[in-house]
């Protein structure tokens, strides 16, 4: 028996910046995908789930993969034999049991995480090996199989991962990785509303409008100059703030607050990894708190879960906090001293979880590393 790992992430700043090209920061979790296979001589996958919410798998890897009906999980492990083959060619199958220890649909990427943790399985099984940024790469428009017109943050950060450190991840002009240590005496803390972001159900839709309409910003804003593809074209020719002045008559309101969202948060990811560096918990904080209000209320993808997650938090200790992932429900990421993180932690539990009834699901979240096969 083999056993492939992938952990999810936390983002701590940078949201819905990776499809418009720009930077993202997050950092890879001690929770992982656990994937215990063997070859097959034929070309079958099969694999059982432990969670019983999801039936066993059964499929013939190729070049063109049908999807199963629905959001099921199996389109996940689909999604990577069908890039794989297209990459690689033939591939033989395997068998095995896949487990989880990350919350499901929690906006911490459990899904990329089931991705990479097939490919790297695959791969293994059948000893063949691709650069481990083409992969990252290939598995985030593989992954598009599913029908979201997602980025490529989740899959880089689960192949990528450094333990003790949150990453840097630029797409353009090509993706490149550079690890930013965590300092020791911050506390990163997730606490999962409970909200179910399912993508492949109704919050897809939602997901898939956003990538238009910042399409459609920047096309109308008449910033971009002609040719450029996406944000990242945009702002090498012209200031953050040029951009928004320029933008502003061109735009009606709401593609002009998704263009804002995203400039903004651009600047946001630059001013963020300086804060880590120099270990400014409280300037940190504060670029967490404004994330969470152009994400509220310019791209208008938070819940009044996470809103309420984010008060308590903030008022608990944090020095900032905000949700996490694509919204839509999911969870929030908020930063604290080592010395308020158990006022934080107890300040959720008393005020959003006990409530309802259910025990805490806030937890401090480790850097950790990336995927491996063993
Ligand atoms: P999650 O939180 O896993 O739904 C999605 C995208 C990311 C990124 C974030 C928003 C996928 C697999 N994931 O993440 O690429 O765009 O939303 O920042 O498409």
């Amino acid at each position: 028996m083999r056993v492939a790992r992938a952990p999810g992430r936390v983002n701590l700043i940078g949201e819905h910046t990776d499809y418009n090209g720009l930077p993202v920061l997050p950092m890879a979790l001690d929770r992982e995908i656990v994937l215990q296979f063997q070859p097959r001589a034929d070309r079958r996958v099969r694999l059982r789930n432990t969670d019983p919410r999801f039936p066993p798998l059964d499929f013939e890897l190729g070049e063109e993969i049908l999807p199963e009906a629905g959001g099921a999980w199996g389109n996940y492990v689909r999604a990577a034999g069908q890039a794989l083959w297209r990459e690689v060619g033939a591939l033989r199958g395997i068998e095995g049991e896949i487990a989880s220890t990350l919350p499901v649909a929690s906006g911490l990427s459990s899904s990329s995480a089931m991705v990479v943790a097939t490919a790297i399985a695959l791969l293994d099984a059948n000893e063949r090996s691709v650069p481990r940024e083409r992969l990252m790469d290939l598995l985030a428009r593989g992954e598009r199989y599913v029908g979201l017109q997602g980025g490529g943050m989740d899959q880089a950060i689960s192949l990528g991962g450094v333990a003790g450190s949150a990453l840097r991840i630029d797409f353009r002009p090509e993706l490149r990785l550079a690890p930013v240590p965590v300092p020791e005496s911050w506390r990163v803390i997730v606490a999962p509303s409970l909200v179910e972001a399912r993508k492949s159900a109704g919050a897809r839709d939602a997901y898939n409008a956003r990538v238009r309409e910042c399409r459609d910003a920047l096309e109308q804003s008449g910033v971009a100059s002609h040719g450029s593809r996406d944000y990242y074209d945009l702002l090498s020719n012209v200031s953050a703030a040029e951009a928004l002045a320029k933008a502003r008559p061109q735009l009606d309101d709401l593609l002009f607050r998704r263009f804002r969202h995203v400039v903004t948060e651009g600047a946001r990811v630059d001013a963020a990894v300086n804060e880590l560096r120099g270990q400014d918990l409280a300037a940190f904080g504060a670029l967490l708190r404004a994330s969470h209000a152009s994400l509220r209320d310019d791209y208008e993808v938070s819940s009044k879960e996470l809103n309420e997650l984010v008060g308590i938090s903030e008022a608990g200790g944090a020095a900032g906090a905000r949700l996490t992932g694509a919204g839509f429900g999911g969870s929030i990421v908020a930063v604290a001293s080592s010395e308020s993180a158990d006022s934080v932690l107890i300040a959720l539990h008393r005020e959003y979880y006990s409530p309802r009834g259910v025990p805490s699901a806030a937890f401090i979240a480790a850097p950790s590393g990336g995927a491996s096969v063993s």
